[in-house]
């Protein structure tokens, strides 16, 4: 039995540039109320990038925007351990012990996003593929009980509970059983430029997505640009008015007010008025958020990813040479 005082949360954002307020809404925001009463570790999952093509000064560039955004959403580095993934080598060292004790190709076939991504193309990187294994043996190093993250990431974890099951049942009880922590409501925001489909930074157009770092003028423009369901009735109706559905939740969690309060504000008001209050919420939201952005050095960015580094690998190294001695190399 592993024994820890407070229950340990783990999770990370890929630095693929144009964090959105998908990202913001459905994990990251909800990660500074966890700190208090959990180990909490968050990481900027840089070998996740690389999964698809990246520009190596963009990649940098990114890493510092990824980790500056984790502290203006409240991160503090003296309660949590923020550190970037591919300095703490016993991930990849995991997932390749995972890859061939643990992880079926069956397992990988079934994986949704991987088939999005894909989108039925053969000549994409293996990494791709293998994408969940890394993020279960992200999960796995450090004890993790909970992991927040958005609807998508679900099925991820799912395979990092089998993953880690595997392994306990035919070597030793080594891993912990993680749980996926998924809030109701943000969990899934979807693209301004179309309502069935998520809100993501590798979207092909700008106009699918807010960027936490976008200028008023361009979230103005965006908002004002997205789709509408037919009729002109502000209502919260998944099923029938998918697009409506999905900025009333934007404009709720930006604004603190219930849904049905915000049925009510607009009742017999149309799509253009809803648009335009809805830009004022979220540019108030964003010039906020990058006051704080602001105020952070790239310095002081290296500096608490150096030291979170440190205390990651302290925690990998230790789970990771357990698990090399159960399989028998060291
Ligand atoms: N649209 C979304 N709504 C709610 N949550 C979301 N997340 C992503 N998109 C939405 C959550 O954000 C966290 C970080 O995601 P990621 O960077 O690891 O990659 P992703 O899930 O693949 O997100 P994107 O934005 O679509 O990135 P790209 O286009 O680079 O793949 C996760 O917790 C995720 O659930």
């Amino acid at each position: 039995m592993i024994h820890q005082e407070k229950p340990t949360i783990f999770s990370g954002v890929q630095p693929s540039g144009n964090l959105h307020l998908g990202n913001y809404l459905g994990a990251i925001s909800r990660w500074a109320n966890l700190q208090d009463k959990n180990q909490c570790i968050f990481c900027v999952v840089d070998y996740h990038a690389i999964t698809i093509k990246q520009d190596p000064l963009e990649l940098k560039k990114n890493i510092i925007e990824t980790a500056k955004i984790y502290l203006a959403s409240g991160i503090d580095p003296k309660k949590s351990i923020i550190f970037q993934q591919s300095q703490v080598s016993e991930h990849t060292e995991l997932a390749w012990i995972l890859n061939c004790v643990s992880a079926r190709m069956s397992d990988l076939n079934k994986m949704t996003q991987y088939k999005d991504k894909a989108e039925g193309n053969e000549n994409v990187s293996v990494g791709l593929f293998d994408y969940p294994v890394l993020m279960a043996s992200d999960i796995l190093l450090y004890n993790t009980d909970l992991v927040p993250t958005g609807e998508d990431q679900k099925q991820h974890v799912e395979l990092s509970r089998t993953l880690a099951k595997r392994f306990n049942s035919q070597y030793k009880e080594l891993f912990r059983i993680p749980e996926p922590l998924i809030e109701r409501s943000g969990a899934r925001i979807m693209g301004l430029d179309d309502a069935f489909k998520k809100m993501s930074k590798s979207a092909k157009s700008e106009f699918n997505y807010i960027g936490l770092l976008d200028s008023p003028e361009q979230a103005r423009k965006k908002i004002m640009k997205a789709v509408t369901d037919t009729g002109s009735e502000i209502k919260y109706d998944k099923e029938n008015k998918p697009a409506i559905s999905n900025l009333l939740t934007i404009y709720s969690l930006l604004s603190k007010k219930t849904i049905k309060e915000l049925e009510v504000d607009y009742k017999g008001r149309g799509y253009g008025d809803f648009k335009k209050d809805l830009a004022e919420v979220v540019i108030n939201f964003l010039s906020d958020f990058q006051k704080r952005y602001n105020k952070i050095s790239d310095k002081e960015v290296v500096s608490v990813l150096l030291k979170g580094k440190k205390k990651a690998k302290n925690i990998a190294e230790k789970k990771l040479s357990e698990v090399k001695k159960s399989l028998g190399v060291l």
